[in-house]
């Protein structure tokens, strides 16, 4: 590691973009949160540390893109949160974010944070398990397509299980267990956990901070 100070690292964003999320979701407890960037009453915050990490909550705005292009692009990392909320599949939201990065000439990762808050952090259990069987060849599709589709009484007598579950889970999550185990009923636990976490789109996002930190604290260094 290169001698000097620990990199300051800001997490910053619209009110509601996900920064908390992204800021959990990352493991980066010494990392700032700042005040939002569209917040009318106060200032613009001031974006001075080595690393910056930019999160748009599933679209970008006039006041992203006026913040954006103040920034420097070898220290600011761009977040597409809320990727689940892009289209129907992740190639949107891919696609989403190919399209914000040739804009705004930043790499721009797409990222679900509430369900890599939620793998990098969690286990699922056996309960879990149990209540996602039950459901796993579910015959209408819609059924994921919001929480009280999900847990209405309806469906099942496990409403109480159902609920317990979306406590525990986002429901983009779910969705992606129930296809996983629909295709593959034996998955154990582990494994159903690993590819929830790679669905969160975390570990690019991830490796490229990691890069971008070692950088910066060799500039500090020298
Ligand atoms: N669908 C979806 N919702 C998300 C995601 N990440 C965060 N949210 C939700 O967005 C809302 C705001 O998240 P926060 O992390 O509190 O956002 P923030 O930018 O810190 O908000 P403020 O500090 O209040 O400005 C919460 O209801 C989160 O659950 C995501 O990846 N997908
Ligand atoms: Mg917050």
């Amino acid at each position: 590691m290169p001698a000097g100070p620990a990199p300051r690292i800001q997490v910053t964003g619209r009110a509601r973009a996900g920064k908390t999320t992204v800021r959990h979701a990352l493991s980066l407890i010494s990392a700032e949160e700042t005040s939002a960037v569209d917040d009318p009453g106060r200032p613009d915050p001031v974006l001075d540390a080595d690393l910056l990490i930019y999160v748009l909550p599933g679209a970008s705005n006039a006041t992203d893109r006026r913040i954006l292009a103040t920034l420097p692009p070898d220290r600011t990392l761009v977040v597409l949160n809320k990727a689940d909320a892009i289209g129907l599949r992740w190639a949107d939201a891919a696609a989403a974010a190919e399209n914000h990065s040739a804009a705004l000439q930043l790499t721009v990762h797409p990222v679900i944070a509430t369900l890599a808050a939620r793998t990098r952090s969690g286990t699922v259990t056996d309960a879990d398990l149990r209540t996602l069987h039950r459901h796993r060849d579910h015959p209408d599709p819609a059924f994921t397509l919001a929480p009280d589709l999900f847990t209405a009484p309806a469906i099942a007598t496990d409403t109480a299980d159902r609920q317990r579950l979306l406590a525990r889970w986002p429901l983009y999550g779910i969705s992606c267990a129930l296809i996983a185990l629909r295709h593959a009923p034996t998955l154990p636990a582990v494994t159903l956990l690993q590819i929830l976490h790679s669905a969160s789109g975390i570990d690019p996002l991830h490796t490229d901070l990691h890069h971008r930190y070692e950088q910066a604290a060799t500039r500090l260094g020298t």
